[in-house]
């Protein structure tokens, strides 16, 4: 007795949660097929719910299309934007037959015009809405900044939404260890103000795939169970 176990220290990018087999099920999941789906460009295009969804949502620039390519172990199955803002449209990639991978439209660029923010709201709305499908909304937040005022905009909306959300900060890679700890200490004070926020938090990096082991794993939680899976 009055021995103290030795704790491993914890990852900073790991939620706590991820087992052996969580991160297994994760990769495997992961290193199915992906393959671009649809695009809906406005409110009526949007496509009819089929597999469990996980939407990507965040600023403009802040890592989207990025961290899903990096999840899915490709460079180019999403375009990622050298002009912040352009990509007006949601993006549906398939994974495995399991999952439904949904790129939102990036918000909060400067000087985005009335009638682009009044799009977005129209469209990101509308699909929000009664998505009978979505398991969890994935809100990015720059790892080098924290949460900004259009990130609460966002998530107010969520909190209405009534599918939880779970903040990940984006670009590990660039913030120093004791910085992004601070970063997310402040995200999960504030997320824990929100009803719809999940309490567990992560870093993680497109860049050098710091955290996106454990990301992949919490996300295959949600998928479409693999003797489920559709011929
Ligand atoms: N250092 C670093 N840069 C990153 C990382 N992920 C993305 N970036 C860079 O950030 C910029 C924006 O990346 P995108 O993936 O296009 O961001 P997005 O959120 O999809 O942007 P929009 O589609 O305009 O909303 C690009 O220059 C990327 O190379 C990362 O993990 N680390
Ligand atoms: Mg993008």
């Amino acid at each position: 007795m009055g021995h103290q176990p030795a704790h491993e220290p914890k990852a900073l990018s790991a939620s706590g949660t991820a087992t052996p087999a969580s991160l297994e099920a994760g990769r495997l999941l992961f290193a199915a097929e992906s393959k671009f789906s649809t695009a809906a460009g406005g409110p009526d295009s949007i496509p009819r719910p089929t597999l469990p969804e996980i939407a990507f949502a965040g600023r403009s620039n802040v890592g989207k299309s990025s961290l899903i390519n990096a999840l899915v172990g490709r460079t180019s199955l999403v375009r990622v934007s050298r002009t912040p803002g352009r990509t007006q449209q949601i993006n549906f990639f398939e994974l495995g037959g399991r999952m439904m991978l949904v790129d939102l439209p990036g918000y909060g660029f400067a000087k985005a015009p009335k009638q682009v923010v009044a799009a977005w709201n129209a469209l990101v709305e509308t699909y929000l809405r009664g998505r009978t499908t979505l398991q969890r909304t994935i809100l990015l937040i720059d790892g080098r900044h924290g949460i900004k005022d259009s990130d609460r905009i966002t998530m107010s909306m969520l909190d209405m939404s009534a599918v939880q959300y779970q903040l990940v900060l984006t670009k590990a890679d660039k913030v120093g260890v004791k910085a992004l700890a601070d970063v997310l200490a402040a995200a999960g004070n504030e997320a824990a103000r929100h009803p719809a926020a999940h309490p567990d938090i992560m870093a993680v990096s497109a860049w050098n795939g710091d955290g996106l082991p454990e990301l992949r794993a919490t996300l295959a939680a949600l998928a479409q169970p693999l003797s489920e899976k559709r011929p």
